[in-house]
């Protein structure tokens, strides 16, 4: 058994604390937005350790979509790397908690129907894009069959 080693964010780390705590019934959305959070619990690539990061819910039928913004910052969030290292994943909304397995979105079609999505669930992801050199990493989790 790995440990689980929290953000160091204060602010993440309550929010993955509290959502955790009641079950998937507080602590859910962003802040003051309203707008509805996952939790993904994942593994560190290089220590191993169970890492658990909110991030906001974007649906595509049974799937949801991941994506690395980090408000538009120049670098990929360091989860990105764990998703890529070690796709399988717990996937907690709200009262759900599933396995799934994540594949990295790298056709164009798919990205840019996903990408639409991610947008309309939180608008702020199009700004993000236009604040860094990088191409968002987009992911899809999906239930493990
Ligand atoms: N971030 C997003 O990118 N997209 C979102 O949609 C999003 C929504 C959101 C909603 C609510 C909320 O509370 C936070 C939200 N965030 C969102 C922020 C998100 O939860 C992450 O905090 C953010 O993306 C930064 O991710 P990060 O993985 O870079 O986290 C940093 C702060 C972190 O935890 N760093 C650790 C550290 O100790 O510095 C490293 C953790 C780690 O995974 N280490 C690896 C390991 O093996 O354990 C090795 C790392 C390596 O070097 O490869």
């Amino acid at each position: 058994m790995s440990d689980y080693i929290p953000s160091p964010r204060q602010w993440v780390r309550d929010q993955v604390d509290l959502y955790e705590r009641s079950g998937g019934k507080q602590g859910t959305t962003l802040r003051d937005t309203g707008l509805p959070v996952i939790i993904v619990t994942h593994t560190g690539n290089k220590t191993g350790a169970i890492r658990k990061t909110p991030l906001m819910r974007v649906k595509d039928g049974a799937n949801y979509v991941l994506v690395g913004s980090l408000g538009g910052a120049p670098t990929n969030p360091v989860w990105v790397y764990n998703l890529r290292a070690n796709p399988t994943v717990e996937l907690r909304d709200h009262t759900a908690v599933k396995t799934m397995r994540v594949r990295e979105v790298t056709d164009e079609a798919e990205r840019a129907r996903l990408w639409k999505l991610a947008v309309a669930a939180y608008p702020p992801y199009e700004e993000y894009q236009t604040r860094t050199a990088r191409r968002i990493p987009v992911f899809l989790a999906e239930p493990r069959g």
